[in-house]
């Protein structure tokens, strides 16, 4: 037995088989940071760099989300019982008028493997939604996904009112953006202080906001 397993068993995006060996590691006594460092996060890496490099696809990548979900379910509240402390707080949602979510979702599980606290708003959400939200959890960063192209004044909304926030609300949060009509000149021009191309990279771009 071995985390090694977890880490082939998510490359095989076999959900059961997951939870299997995640529950074996812990009746081991193996630490949970290593089962969700070694096993599950650096699977979903090597899945992400896969997907960048595209030598496979979204619907890969959600089966190895899902799987590494199978096992995140499993460790969640074990690593709130222990105290790990996340390395940051995400504000996550689709904007307002958009209703997609499945890419918000893939977002979201993956910066939860990656040590994120997230505090996932859904769909539909307006702009006073994620600063309240944002407030109330101190969080660092708000992630704003959208698929429509009419999300994109959407964002822009959102953004302005989140700099409008920051600066008479005594916020001081980050914003990113993503989803298949961004991009990062379009990011930039609305102010947003990152652009995620896809899921790993909004992980990247988040975790350069808690370690700079
Ligand atoms: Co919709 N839809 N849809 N749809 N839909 C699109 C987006 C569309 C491109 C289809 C098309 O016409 N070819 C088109 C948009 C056109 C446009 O505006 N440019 C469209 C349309 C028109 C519509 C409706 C208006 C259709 C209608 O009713 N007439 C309607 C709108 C409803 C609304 O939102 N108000 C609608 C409805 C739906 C369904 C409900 C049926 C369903 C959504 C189900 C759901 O989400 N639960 C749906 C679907 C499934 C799609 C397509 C087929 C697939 C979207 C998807 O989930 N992709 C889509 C066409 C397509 O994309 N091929 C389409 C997989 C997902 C993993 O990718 O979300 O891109 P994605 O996420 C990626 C990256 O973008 C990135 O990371 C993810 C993983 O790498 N990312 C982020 C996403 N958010 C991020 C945030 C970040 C960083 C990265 O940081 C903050």
């Amino acid at each position: 037995m071995s985390v090694a397993k977890i880490f082939d068993a998510v490359m095989e995006y076999d959900e059961e088989e997951v939870a299997e060996l995640v529950s074996a590691e812990l009746a081991n006594g193996t630490d949970i940071q290593v089962i969700l460092g070694d096993g599950l996060v650096s699977a979903l890496d090597d899945i992400g760099e896969k997907f960048s490099a595209g030598t496979l696809f979204v619907p890969e990548m959600l089966m190895a989300a899902e799987a590494v979900q199978a096992g995140l379910d499993l460790l969640r509240p074990l690593l709130a019982e222990t105290g790990v402390k996340p390395i940051g707080t995400v504000v996550l949602g689709t904007v307002k008028g958009d209703l997609h979510d499945i890419g918000k979702n893939l977002v979201g599980m993956l910066l939860e493997g990656a040590g994120f606290r997230v505090i996932d708003l859904g769909t539909d959400v307006d702009a006073e939604q994620f600063i309240s939200s944002a407030q109330e959890n101190e969080a660092d960063i708000i992630a704003l996904s959208g698929l429509l192209t009419t999300s994109m004044p959407e964002m822009q909304k959102a953004v302005a009112s989140l700099q409008d926030a920051n600066q008479t609300r005594n916020l001081n949060v980050k914003v990113m953006v993503g989803g298949p009509p961004v991009h990062q000149e379009f990011a930039m021009k609305i102010g947003a202080d990152a652009y995620g191309m896809d899921a790993p990279a909004a992980v990247e771009q988040a975790r350069s906001f808690v370690t700079a």
